[in-house]
């Protein structure tokens, strides 16, 4: 296959709620364009776009998919994404390396959080947006009223083009009201809707039409497409995806109004970050994103990547810009779920994939070699939902590192790391369904089994007093005895200071050798807690006085007496605990407000602001304990019903009331007596 004129290559993502129709209508496309020779039902799991294991078994799409087909000459890419905001990071990923979106909007329901989601990343990423009203077929549907809500909802850009013929069960049809010969009265008040948002769209159409009351086709026909590319225009396609509605027009629509690779602006940034504009051009040096990675345990790895310029041919090389290294292109590939076709070369607008990369990741952009370019880098969301996970077997153990690895090369918004504090294995991601399904992916691809609990929290102790003690170690066991004998005096030291040693012995009664041994001992025990198991911080010691034996005394005998003396002194000096401290600004609908208030009130959380955050919502600046938001994604989402986003910082740490100190040492102690700390 050659590659295709830029001017005729379409990439389209197709967004919005789960469940709207995003892959029945992906799959009705690919059908009525003789790509499949039967149409595949999401209920069957056998659609081309959900074609993973994962997909097929929970009956909605989890991952972007890719997939393309031609069309009277063009090529259109499209990237069918999953609905759900645990996986809103796929929309992320590909926003801002596709040319336009399709929202469908399930005529059921309406407008929902996914509906919502799409239509502010678009919005970020100046992506040119239509709408697809889908399952118009459907009882108590109502094209009028959806588009109603949208218009409330988004404004009057968004103005109705592709209308239903009859209503539910007699949805029959659809008609172009800029094109048909002879429109109802329904369909006449859309085209009005329709003209002027056309006219508003473009400063010399609106003059005419309020010079004229009117445009004409041709102006109408253009002042569409270019309506659209500037994102002033967001048209609706009436349809449903089972009765096979609205889905060729809405692929004409594409064809025909959507904006080429050529109409993109691709501004990337140059030496000393200087914005560099790139020309748009088959035949120049080729520049494309990187924008996923799939771990394929049969084909390898597979390199997703948008082409924003120049071309790329299969048998050469490629310099990654980011890593600065040059790897020879593999097999390029266009992707279409499981049957990926392989071509010699893509171009502007291609959405495509090479095979069996060795140092090429998300997020990197991939040049001509000589090139000094780089794109601005894909902002992903920030995953908040946090797990401890522990391997199931030994064999799991050995196994988990390295399948944890791949899953998170191939989901950018999952991470995982052992914890510092804590000694445990956590992982991270933007919602609980993506972990359970990332669990479940790694045992049915890396065949590894984990169990997964809530984090500990990173608490810390330290003291509010100073204090001294002694500790004396003396063992008299036949030949060599043991002698070590120190004197502290502690004190507490700055917020984030840490641990600090002073030595003020005067002389020698303790001699020098040993005072290394001293601070050793100091620390061990330090490290390990006093009294609640976490480890003490911001705090300094002062070996003031001791005692030795020229026999017995030893590193070994300091190092005891020393933790004996500093554990001794810690209990004296009013210890405490501290808890880390976040900073979480949660952003619902107005209505939500009391209850979110009254909740963070409820988890000890302190108000610093309210902020508005766009039409009907506000922003809730608070600080909040960590221990108390450790569930706050899946507590969040039902009491807003899915309609609340929030984002979580560490800030600081701060002691714990008592009555909780309180729990914490007991818990601590019951824990030591069953021999499990
Ligand atoms: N009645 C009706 N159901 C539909 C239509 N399109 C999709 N569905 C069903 O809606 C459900 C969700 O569809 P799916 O394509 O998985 O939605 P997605 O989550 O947006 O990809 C499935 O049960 C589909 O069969 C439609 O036009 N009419
Ligand atoms: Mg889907």
């Amino acid at each position: 296959m050659a590659t295709i004129e830029a001017g005729k290559v379409r990439n389209v993502g197709i967004v919005g709620h789960s469940g709207a129709g995003k892959t029945s209508l992906v799959e009705q496309i690919l059908s009525d364009m003789g790509v499949t020779s039967r149409r595949g039902r999401v209920e069957d799991g056998n659609t081309v776009s959900d074609f993973l294991e994962e997909e097929v078994q929970h009956g909605h799409s989890i991952q972007l998919s890719p997939v393309h087909f031609e069309y009277n000459g063009m090529r259109i890419h499209l990237i069918d994404h999953p609905g759900y905001a645990d996986f809103l990071g796929e929309v992320a990923a590909s926003a801002p390396v596709i040319d336009a979106m399709v929202i469908v909007v399930d005529a059921s329901t309406g407008i929902q959080i996914g509906t919502d989601n799409a239509f502010r990343y678009a919005e970020k990423h100046h992506v040119p947006r239509v709408f697809f009203v889908n399952k118009l077929e459907r009882e108590h549907t109502d094209f009028h009223d959806t588009v109603g809500m949208l218009r409330a909802t988004y404004g009057t850009q968004v103005a109705p083009l592709i209308a239903p013929v009859g209503q539910a069960h007699e949805f029959s049809g659809v008609v172009n009201v800029l094109e048909a010969a002879s429109l109802d009265d329904a369909q006449e008040t859309m085209k009005l809707e329709l003209t002027e948002a056309v006219a508003e769209s473009d400063d010399t159409l609106i003059e005419k039409y309020l010079d004229a009351g009117e445009l004409s086709p041709e102006e109408l026909r253009q002042g569409l497409g270019k309506g659209i590319a500037d994102g002033k225009l967001m048209p609706v396609v009436a349809g449903s995806a089972d009765k096979d509605l609205g889905v060729r027009e809405l692929v004409e629509l594409i064809a025909t109004c959507f904006p080429s690779p050529l109409d993109r602006k691709v501004v990337a940034i140059g030496n000393n970050d200087k914005p560099v504009e790139v020309k748009v051009d088959p035949s120049g040096p080729f520049l494309a994103q990187v924008f996923r990675q799939v771990v394929d345990p049969f084909v390898g790895h597979l390199t997703m990547f948008r082409v924003f310029s120049g071309t790329l041919k299969s048998d050469g090389e490629f310099y990654n810009v980011t890593t600065r290294s040059k790897e020879r292109t593999g097999k390029i590939l266009l992707l279409k779920g499981k049957d990926n076709v392989q071509v010699d070369a893509v171009g502007p607008g291609d959405i495509a994939a090479v095979t069996k990369l060795k140092s090429t990741h998300f997020n990197n952009t991939i040049a001509a070699p000589g090139t000094d370019l780089t794109l601005p880098p894909i902002d992903m969301p920030t995953p908040l939902v946090k797990l401890a996970i522990k391997p199931k077997s030994r064999a799991d153990e050995d196994k988990i590192g390295e399948a944890l690895n791949r899953l998170a090369e191939e989901d950018p918004t999952f991470k995982h790391y052992r914890d510092q504090d804590t000694g445990e294995h956590v992982v991270r991601g933007m919602g609980d369904l993506q972990l359970d399904i990332l669990l479940e992916r790694m045992r049915n691809k890396y065949h590894v089994e984990a169990e997964t609990f809530t984090p500990k929290v990173a608490y810390r102790e330290t003291i509010k007093a100073k204090a001294e003690a002694q500790g004396k170690h003396k063992k008299q066991t036949g030949g060599h005895g043991q002698y070590g004998d120190v004197h502290l005096r502690i004190a507490p030291n700055d917020r984030g200071a840490g641990y600090e040693f002073i030595d003020s012995v005067v002389g020698g009664v303790v001699p020098r050798n040993y005072i290394p041994a001293v601070d050793k001992g100091c620390q061990e025990a330090l490290a390990k807690g006093v009294i609640s198991g976490h480890p003490v911080v911001d705090i300094k010691a002062e070996l003031f006085y001791g005692s030795y034996h020229t026999v017995d005394s030893s590193e070994l005998a300091f190092k005891i007496a020393a933790s004996l003396a500093i554990q001794k002194a810690f209990k004296e000096a009013k210890p405490c605990i501290l808890e880390p401290i976040m900073e979480i600004a949660i952003t619902v609908p107005d209505e939500f407000m009391g209850d979110i208030n009254g909740d963070l009130n409820s988890r000890r959380g302190r108000i610093l602001g309210m902020d508005p955050a766009g039409p009907g919502r506000q922003c809730i600046r608070a600080t909040v304990p960590e221990a108390e938001v450790l569930r706050y994604s899946a507590d969040l989402r039902s009491m807003t019903g899915g309609r609340g986003t929030y984002d979580l910082k560490f800030s600081h740490y701060e002691e714990v009331p008592e009555h909780i100190a309180k729990e914490i040492v007991a818990a601590h102690e019951k824990a030591r007596e069953e021999g499990k700390d």
